[in-house]
C-alpha cells in the first residue's frame, strides 16, 4: 500500500536540516508521487519534498549537473538547496528529503489554448537543446520508466495475481485491449537518446501568470527527478499525450486536440537547436500512441495493486477507482490518436 502521507507539523520538523528556519510550511501541487510542501522563511521561497523511493537518492547527482548547466545557459530552474552537511539529499529515518528554491509562477492542468502549448514546448526546445553539450555520467536513473514491455508484463501480472480484486473484470478487458494492441505498433527502440525533462506534462511548466499573455509565457520546468537521456519521440509523445488533452486526466473520454499538437509542434521546432536525424521526426509519429498505451497500462496495474499514484479521496471511494478512470481516459485518448495519425503525419510533414 502507499506510505501514509506527510503532515505539515513532519515537514516543518526537516527544514533546518536545509539551513533553513521553518517560517510557514503549508502543503503544494498536485504531484501523483512525491509529498510536496512549500516553505517561506527568512532564507527565502524553497520547495521541500518527501521523495518516492521509486527514485534513487542518487537523482540528486544528476539534478545538480541538470541545473548547473541549465543556469550556466542562461534558462531559469530550480536549484537544489543544500543540507547542512553540504549534502543534495537529506536521509531522515530512511525516507529522502530534498529542498529547492521555489519558482514563481503558476502552472496549468489543461492548456487553455493553443499559444499556451507553443510556448511550453518552445520550453522544451530550449531545455533539450542547453543540455546537448552536458557532460555527465547518469547516476540515478529510474531504469524501465518508459520501458512498455516492462510495463505491459506489470500490468499482466495484476491482472494474474489478484482474481478477486472489485475491478478485476473491467481491468482484464482493458488490459486485453491493451496488449493486443502494443502488439500492432512499430517499436521506438534504437533511437538516439537525448537528455530530455522525462515528464513534461503540462503543470510540470510554470508560466509568468493565471490568465492574461502572463499565461502564455513559459517561464521553467520543474518536478526534474526524471531527467535522463531517452529518445526525443518517447518525451514529445508524453508531452503531447498531457498537452493535446486538455480534458486531463480524470476523464474516461479523452480528446486529442490537432491544433493544440500543431501549435507545440512549432513552438518545439522554434526553441529546438538540435541536428535531429531523419528517423528521429518520423519517429515523433509513434511516440504520443505508445506513451498513451504505455501510461493506461501503468494506471490499470494500479487500479488493482492500488499502491503507486497519489488519488483524490474527496472524488473516489478509493485509489482503484480512480486510477481505473485515469485507465480508460489514457486509453481513450490512445484511441483518438491512433485515429488521428494521418492528420498528425501531415502537421509532422509541414513542420519537419
Ligand atoms: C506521475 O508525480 P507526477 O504527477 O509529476 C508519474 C509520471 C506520469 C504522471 C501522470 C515518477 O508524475 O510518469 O506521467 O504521474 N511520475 C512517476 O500524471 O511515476
Ligand atoms: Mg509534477
Amino acid at each position: 500500500m502507499s506510505r501514509a502521507p506527510v503532515t505539515v507539523e513532519q515537514a516543518a520538523a526537516i527544514v533546518p536540516a536545509f539551513d533553513v528556519e521553518p517560517g510557514c510550511v503549508e502543503p503544494l501541487g498536485r504531484g501523483l508521487i512525491n509529498d510536496t510542501f512549500a516553505v517561506a522563511s527568512p532564507q527565502g521561497a524553497f520547495v521541500l519534498q518527501r521523495v518516492h523511493p521509486v527514485f534513487a537518492p542518487e537523482i540528486h547527482l544528476d539534478i545538480l549537473a541538470v541545473t548547473e548547466h541549465l543556469a550556466r545557459r542562461g534558462l531559469l530552474t530550480p536549484r537544489l538547496r543544500l543540507t547542512t552537511t553540504g549534502a543534495a539529499w537529506l536521509d531522515r529515518e530512511g525516507e529522502v528529503w530534498r529542498m529547492m528554491t521555489r519558482m514563481e509562477g503558476v502552472s496549468f492542468d489543461a492548456v487553455q489554448a493553443p499559444e499556451q502549448a507553443r510556448a511550453a514546448a518552445y520550453l522544451l526546445g530550449r531545455f533539450h537543446s542547453a543540455l546537448d553539450d552536458l557532460e555527465h555520467e547518469f547516476v540515478g536513473l529510474r531504469t524501465g520508466v518508459h520501458d512498455t514491455p516492462a510495463h505491459l508484463r506489470r500490468l499482466a501480472e495484476a491482472v494474474a495475481e489478484r482474481p478477486e480484486h472489485r475491478l478485476h473484470a473491467e481491468v482484464a478487458r482493458l488490459a486485453e485491449a491493451i496488449a493486443s494492441r502494443a502488439r500492432s505498433l512499430p517499436s521506438l527502440a534504437s533511437l538516439p537518446p537525448r537528455v530530455v525533462h522525462g515528464d513534461p506534462k503540462l503543470n510540470n511548466v510554470l508560466f509568468a501568470a493565471a490568465d492574461g499573455p502572463g499565461a502564455r509565457q513559459a517561464r521553467c520546468w520543474i518536478d526534474l527527478d526524471t531527467v535522463a537521456p531517452m529518445p526525443l519521440a518517447v518525451e514529445l509523445g508524453d508531452a503531447w499525450r498531457s498537452w493535446c488533452n486538455p480534458r486531463g486526466e480524470d476523464e474516461q473520454v479523452a480528446h486529442f486536440d490537432l491544433e493544440i499538437f500543431s501549435a507545440s509542434l512549432r513552438g518545439y521546432l522554434e526553441g529546438c537547436t538540435l541536428a535531429l536525424s531523419k528517423d528521429e521526426r518520423q519517429a515523433l509519429l509513434y511516440g504520443v500512441e505508445w506513451i498513451t498505451l504505455e501510461l493506461s497500462a501503468r494506471f490499470a496495474a494500479d487500479a488493482l495493486r492500488e499502491s503507486y499514484f497519489g488519488w483524490d479521496r474527496a472524488r473516489y471511494p478509493a485509489a482503484g477507482e480512480h486510477n481505473l478512470v485515469r485507465a480508460r481516459g489514457q486509453w481513450s485518448l490512445h484511441e483518438a490518436v491512433v485515429a488521428q495519425r494521418a492528420a498528425r503525419e501531415a502537421a509532422l510533414r509541414a513542420a519537419c
